[in-house]
């Protein structure tokens, strides 16, 4: 090679190189460019605020979280189904009774699917409901304090999963039985009988939980079911207001997994319920009252303090007797989510076996119910012809299609648990348009609004069941992985992974603005009406009545009064009723004592709490505050003096 041409050669290397960087892009270079793109889009400057609120169900830990989006910073756990050392819920006396149940004392839930408030099929930001699967019950969030309002029980059901969804105006609050169980004929009684009579005994119930202007919840009226295993619900809307769509699977009955008899059926059903018309015959008093002890537990705003109510009878309404409660929607293999889109024509189902996404359309369901298309009739509910009201199914959807939600143009999202992906199709054509890769093992997801009549639509997140590899790793046990994907473009875009606290199983979000003009920034002390409150120092005091010894003390910067406290007795029931002075945002104070077998308080300014402390030895035990409150939060500090009995 001449010198003169090696010479161009090396000259040229670089020209080509920095030619094929501008033709193609240095990968690294590109894997930034995207990087940067979506840092920026989910970057919320300090000081600043997230776009939307993010609720996301606690799962196992019976809580629900608030994160901010897009940032996926925590903003918050509300206390829920179970009890919150960090705020004495469900410890302090003001508290307990929220987790009454018919099984006792529960402490412990286990929160599936958030659902917030509408008005005209939008979500309205008033209350969030949430449902507890294990013990069944619904409670009522409120949103301008974000603490748990309400929690009612439901009788006559094993577990309740397919809650806590809504109707268009908030009129219901649906809930369905998780686990079919032996009920009597007379009272609904769980019976004793050979599991192995199954399909003879076992029955289910749909119940649909009245909401007031108020919030107020009652239980208005029971559906009875076949015994098969109710898995989700959503309300329909638009065209379809009036009726709930829920998926059951198990239509085999089967109550074993050991035998090859679960899932083997082509198809199981979505149950239509037309919900209007059973209010209409619960209104006419039809049906009949059963047994149905449950408890509906509340706060009294006045004092501030949760009161419990038990309810003895509920109203049964059978299909058998009243004519046009129900239909079957014959839908492939165990469906398991079930989505109304935003027009209120398609009705969406996830056949987790399933091959394919069956979209029935509601305009066809009510054609086939008026000529009488069925294909036969389970427990006086008719089976409708699946052709007959099938608008299309979606093919190659992925593995194991779940949930499904919606935005703002037509097009539905899926989540695919086994291919750990979310396909993304045209809801009139049933075409796949996209699809995008989750970590791992996507089971529901959530668009804003994107399960009402306007999804805003700009984000989706993935809630994500398995989390492996995806942070710095803690152990054996990791936290659950969101993710936030960007779908305003034609392609949907990862922008962010963040942890979540217990199995966020669905979600909700809402624009920041319709919530956070009505937030409670502090309790107006002229108005706590709760009887163990002080206005002021001068109405402290300590009064014994028997072995009962309450304490009435107060708290503002920077210390308790009374502080020192002597006259108490080993065997004494002692109550440290506590009310904070303070007028101010974001200066709660605490209260703890040493070797206290309950948790330590946290007291909002203007509210007054209580805890209950049994004294088991003679001495002198300090007390202190634990919330960081001032510059001399280090000395808001007390003694109590224990005496032999
Ligand atoms: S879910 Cu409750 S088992 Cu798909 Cu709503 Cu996670
Ligand atoms: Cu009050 Cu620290």
């Amino acid at each position: 090679m001449k010198l003169a041409n090696f010479k161009s050669l090396l000259w040229g290397l670089p020209v080509i190189v920095i030619l094929s960087m501008l033709m193609y892009g240095c990968p690294s270079q590109q894997q930034l460019g995207a990087n940067a793109d979506a840092a920026q889009k989910v970057y919320v400057a300090p000081g600043e605020y997230d776009e939307f609120y993010g609720f996301m169900s606690g799962g196992y830990s019976g809580q629900l979280s608030v994160y901010g989006i897009p940032s996926g910073r925590h903003l918050y756990t509300i206390p829920v189904f179970s009890q919150e050392a960090t705020n004495a819920y469900g410890y302090s006396e003001e508290s307990k009774p929220m987790l009454n149940t018919t099984h006792g004392f529960v402490p412990w839930g286990d929160s599936h699917h958030p659902e917030l408030s509408q008005t005209d099929g939008v979500p309205d930001g008033r209350w969030i409901f949430i449902n507890e699967n294990n013990t069944p019950r619904v409670a009522r969030i409120n949103l301008s304090t974000f603490t748990t309002d309400e929690i009612i029980e439901i009788p006559n059901s094993a577990g309740n999963h397919a809650s806590s969804f809504v109707t268009p105006n908030t009129e219901y609050v649906s809930a369905a039985t998780r686990f079919s169980i032996p009920m009597d004929d007379e009272n609904l009684n769980n019976e004793d009988v050979p599991i192995s009579e199954y399909s003879e005994h076992f029955k289910g119930t749909l119940s649909f939980i009245k909401v007031g202007d108020d919030g107020k919840m009652g239980i208005d009226f029971q559906i009875l079911v076949p015994g098969f295993d109710y898995d989700l619900s959503h309300a329909g809307k638009g065209p379809s207001d009036g009726w709930s769509f829920f998926t059951s699977y198990n239509s085999e009955q089967a109550h074993t997994l050991l035998e090859v008899n679960a899932s083997k059926n082509d198809k199981d059903f979505i149950a239509a319920v037309n919900w209007r018309k059973a209010a209409e015959y619960a209104a006419a008093g039809e049906g009949r009252m059963v047994e149905g002890e449950h408890y509906r537990n509340y706060v009294d705003h006045d004092t501030h303090t949760a009161k419990s109510e038990l309810i003895e009878e509920v109203r049964v309404l059978d299909p058998r007797e009243l004519e046009g409660l129900i239909y079957f929607l014959p839908t492939p293999k165990s469906p398991h989510g079930v989505d109304v889109d935003p027009s209120g024509q398609y009705i969406v189902a996830g056949g987790k076996l399933s091959t394919v996404i069956p979209v029935h359309s509601f305009e066809k369901m009510i054609q086939a119910i008026e000529n009488e298309e069925f294909e036969g009739e389970i427990d006086g509910i008719p089976v409708l012809n699946y052709d007959a009201i099938l608008h299309g199914e979606v093919e190659n959807p992925g593995l194991g299609p779940l949930h499904t939600e919606f935005d703002d143009r037509g097009n539905a999202y899926t989540t695919a648990f086994i291919s750990s992906e979310i396909v993304k199709w045209d809801l009139e054509t049933t075409q796949v348009l996209d699809r995008i890769q989750t970590y791992y093992s996507p089971g529901h997801l959530m668009i804003p609004g994107g399960d009402s009549q306007k999804p805003w639509g700009k984000y989706l997140v993935a809630l994500n069941k398995i989390t492996k590899d995806r942070y710095l790793p803690t152990g054996p046990e990791l936290f659950h992985s969101a993710q936030l994907i960007d779908i305003s473009g034609e392609k949907m875009k990862l922008l962010l992974d963040f942890p979540t606290e217990g199995e966020p199983h669905y979600a909700q979000a809402i624009p920041a603005d319709l919530v956070r003009p009505n937030q409670t920034q502090f309790y107006k002390l002229e108005e706590n009406n709760h009887p163990d409150a002080v206005k002021g120092e001068d109405e402290t005091r300590v009064e014994r009545d028997g072995n009962e010894v309450h304490i009435y003390m107060s708290t503002i910067r920077t210390h308790f009064a009374p502080d020192n406290i002597e006259g108490v007795k080993v065997g004494d029931k002692v109550y440290f009723h506590i009310t904070n002075l303070e007028q101010d945002w974001d200066i709660p104070h605490g209260f703890a004592v040493k070797g206290m077998n309950n948790s330590e308080l946290l007291i909002m300014p203007g509210e007054t709490r209580t805890i209950v402390w049994e004294p088991k030895k003679v001495g002198v035990i300090p007390f202190y505050c634990t919330d960081f409150c001032s510059a001399l939060h280090q000395e808001m500090q007390g003694y109590i003096r224990v005496s032999p009995e």
